[in-house]
């Protein structure tokens, strides 16, 4: 089931997600929903906080631009090492139209439990390193905007509360 993506501003993008106790189907069911909704929007993550569910769950898909990847889902991701630095132009699915360039480390070591409750452990570069940091931020209440400038961060807010508004005459219900 495709779900809906909160928008930024939204108090629940703010908290810090709390641990998946244990990997069951009602897990397995959220990270399917999780890449339905994340191919319908046509993002590379989404992270569960995005659509509502304060759990550290990810989903990762950046096949588009890195072909040699595949579909990842990560329960409970760790950051256990960060190498180099980089920088990346980013957009978020919670704060559409907008791309500012962040910078992030380069490689980054990640150890999670996938959907069949088995500990692994993953060095990513490129941009899946960007996308799992990007998508840990998430876990932690944090989205790039808040790598950015004051100034820069005030106008896009602005920008999504025009985009809020905007969507709200559009779709009185939703
Ligand atoms: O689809 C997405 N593209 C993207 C591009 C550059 C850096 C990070 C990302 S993640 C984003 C999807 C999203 O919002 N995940 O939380
Ligand atoms: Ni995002």
């Amino acid at each position: 089931m495709v779900r809906e993506i909160l928008i930024w501003p939204d108090p629940i993008l703010k908290k810090t997600a709390a641990p998946v106790a244990s990997v069951d189907d009602k897990v397995r069911k959220l990270v399917e929903d999780m890449f339905e909704t994340m191919y319908d929007a046509e993002g590379i993550g989404l992270a569960a906080p995005q659509i509502g569910v304060l759990q550290r769950v990810i989903v990762l898909d950046t096949r588009p631009r890195q072909p040699e990847s595949r579909p990842i889902a990560m329960i409970n991701p760790e950051l256990l090492e960060l190498h180099g630095k980089t920088t990346y132009e980013e957009g978020c699915l919670s704060i559409p139209g907008e791309a500012e360039e962040v910078e992030r480390a380069a490689v980054v070591k990640v150890r999670y439990v996938d959907p069949d409750g088995n500990e692994q452990t993953l060095v990513a570069d490129g941009l899946l390193a960007i996308a799992i940091q990007h998508e840990t931020d998430h876990l932690n209440g944090t989205v790039f905007v808040d790598h950015l400038s004051t100034l820069k961060r005030e106008l896009i807010r602005k920008r999504m509360k025009r985009l809020k508004a905007e969507r709200a005459e559009v779709r009185p219900q939703a």
